[in-house]
């Protein structure tokens, strides 16, 4: 199995023992490879204090690996920001921690969403919210999205947030609330579930007349000896994706994806997420790699191992990616 580690030299390497394209090609092409190595992806995660935006970063992501740095960045003190690779998290607290640190939370948040990128481009790419779906009262979260977020997200804020709605298991008092043998909500669950979504997307259509679209989801937890899988993470990768920059999907390429199979394996089945996942990274390294060169019916024979590593990257369905690709390209 190739190691998505290297996923870009991989990708380098096709491009320089290819047969089938001439070498002003592949300069080209390896010059827009050097382009997508450069880029950073920026995603802010923010909620309640609680609500799991530490769960939700450790089980989409593969925070064990060295480079993970934590660090407080200075002037914003309690936002902190970890990189992985190419793929920048800034962890900022929410709010309903008080008056007095409200404040200061909305105002580091407020800062972060109106900086500005080396190519005068708003630095923060997406921000996914996560609201706790175990409590009623989620009256801090909606000031934190209609009053604190949206307002500054610019002229298309729909396009820059996902709401994330975690603990889904939690979602419910009583019994039967949760179908542990599957890890998957009881019907009933899932009844109030979509329930919750709507009610979340109503409220906040209703203050900023903005569309999201929450997902519902429980990042899982690890706890001594106890220990369950996320429900739903696959989906929520999946959304991310789907919201940011086409050319930055790639940077998730980029060793920084959870390699553990069981993050990914319990979802709702209305797509296969994990496929939909590597098919949309790996349609973006290849659009993005070969823009302004004329490849034509190479880009099978081209790209062939990278498909095969991009395939690797998110365990479950390892290799049907590449499968996928041949009949999307007619190859
Ligand atoms: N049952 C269940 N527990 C969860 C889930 N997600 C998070 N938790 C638990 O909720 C608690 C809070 O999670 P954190 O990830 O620390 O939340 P946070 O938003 O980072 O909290 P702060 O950093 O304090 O603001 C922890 O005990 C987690 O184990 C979930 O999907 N299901
Ligand atoms: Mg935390």
């Amino acid at each position: 199995m190739i190691h998505s580690d290297k996923i870009f030299e991989v990708l380098e390497k096709d491009i320089t023992n290819s047969k089938d394209i001439d070498e002003l090609t592949k300069s080209k092409l390896l010059k827009n490879v050097l382009a997508l190595k450069s880029q950073k992806l920026n995603i802010m995660i923010t909620g309640a204090t609680g609500a799991g935006k530490s769960s939700t970063i450790n089980a989409l992501f593969n925070t064990d690996i060295a480079k993970v740095g934590a660090g407080v960045d200075p002037e914003t003190m309690d936002v902190t920001r970890y990189e992985l690779n190419n793929l920048v998290l800034w962890d900022s607290p929410g709010l309903g921690d008080g008056k007095e640190k409200d404040n200061l939370h909305a105002k580091n948040i407020i800062a972060k969403l109106n900086e500005l990128d080396s190519k005068q481009q708003p630095l923060i790419d997406l921000v996914l919210v996560i609201v706790d779906g175990s409590t009623k009262d989620l009256g801090t979260s909606y000031e934190l999205i209609n009053s604190v977020i949206i307002p500054n997200l610019g002229a298309n804020p729909e396009d820059r947030i996902l709401v994330g709605i975690n603990q889904a298991d939690n979602a419910r008092k009583g019994r039967n609330v949760w179908d542990y043998d599957h890890n998957r909500p009881t019907p009933e669950t899932e009844v109030f579930l979509k329930d919750k979504v709507r009610s979340v997307k109503a409220r906040i259509k209703e203050a900023t007349d903005v569309d999201v679209e929450p997902v519902f989801y429980a990042a899982g937890f690890k706890e001594g000896d106890e220990a369950q899988n996320p429900y739903n993470l696959s989906k929520l990768l999946y959304m991310i994706i789907n919201k940011i920059p086409k050319a930055k999907r790639a940077v998730l390429a980029n060793n920084n994806i959870s390699k553990e199979e069981e993050m990914w394996q319990d979802n709702d089945d209305i797509k296969n997420y994990n496929a939909e996942i590597k098919k949309g990274i790996m349609e973006s390294i290849i659009e993005t790699a070969s823009a302004g060169a004329d490849i034509g019916r190479n880009v099978g024979k081209l790209f062939g191992k990278t498909g095969e590593a991009v395939g690797a990257m998110v365990g479950a369905t390892a290799g049907a990616v590449w499968g996928g690709l041949k009949s999307i390209f007619g190859l």
